[in-house]
């Protein structure tokens, strides 16, 4: 089978009276190709401070894009000691073994659609609750599962209304899909972001 390839959709918007957002993404390549993180970040608060979290975490995500989802969020979780911290959602592709791996701590909603003719056809994150950066977490234990063409993961955080899957059209391509979410399901109360990674 030819690996995986992934199609990318970014959408974010900043809080009413904020001049930046402290959500933010991070698609990352690594292994020569072969592996692709995916991930969603949320830091707590709004504007600077918010977007420092957010940007240490990315930053201790790429330095360690090979480690286990696991190990991954424990080292942003002692990073990031001494902030107001984060919350995310992460997956780790393997697109030439078509395997998706994925882990949460906190409220960024994660979900696979499978295309047609899959036993599940849609797949939720169950995220684990806490804060990265703060206070105690429970045991980390990514999950895998499959992914193939068509297949598509949206991570969206809590300025995203988290019914937005509901009646959604997978016929649109990525960038297009994370547009129309955007659109039509921001709470325009909080930073908002959403993430789209379709397999093909
Ligand atoms: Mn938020």
């Amino acid at each position: 089978m030819a690996p995986l390839s992934l199609e990318l959709g970014i959408a974010g918007s900043a809080a009413p009276g904020q001049r930046v957002s402290g959500d933010l993404e991070v698609v990352h390549y690594y292994d020569r190709g072969g592996g692709v993180l995916v991930a969603a970040i949320d830091g707590i608060g709004h504007g600077e401070e918010a977007a420092a979290s957010a940007r240490l975490a990315a930053d201790t995500i790429l330095r360690h894009p090979q480690e286990n989802l696991a190990g991954l969020l424990m080292r942003c979780h002692v990073t990031l000691r001494g902030t107001r911290g984060v919350v995310l959602s992460i997956a780790s592709i393997d697109l030439r073994q078509a395997t998706l791996s994925w882990l949460g701590v906190g409220n960024v909603v994660g979900v696979v659609f499978h295309a047609n003719g899959h036993a599940t056809p849609r797949e939720e994150l169950l995220v684990r609750p806490g804060v990265l950066g703060y206070g105690d977490l429970p045991a980390l234990h990514a999950s895998a599962i499959p992914l193939r063409p068509r297949d598509t993961l949206i991570f969206a955080t809590d300025g995203i209304n988290r019914h937005f899957s509901e009646g959604l059209a997978f016929g649109a391509s990525a960038q297009p899909l994370a547009d129309h979410i955007m659109a039509h399901h921001c709470q325009r109360n909080d930073d908002a972001l959403v993430v789209v990674a379709r397999a093909s």
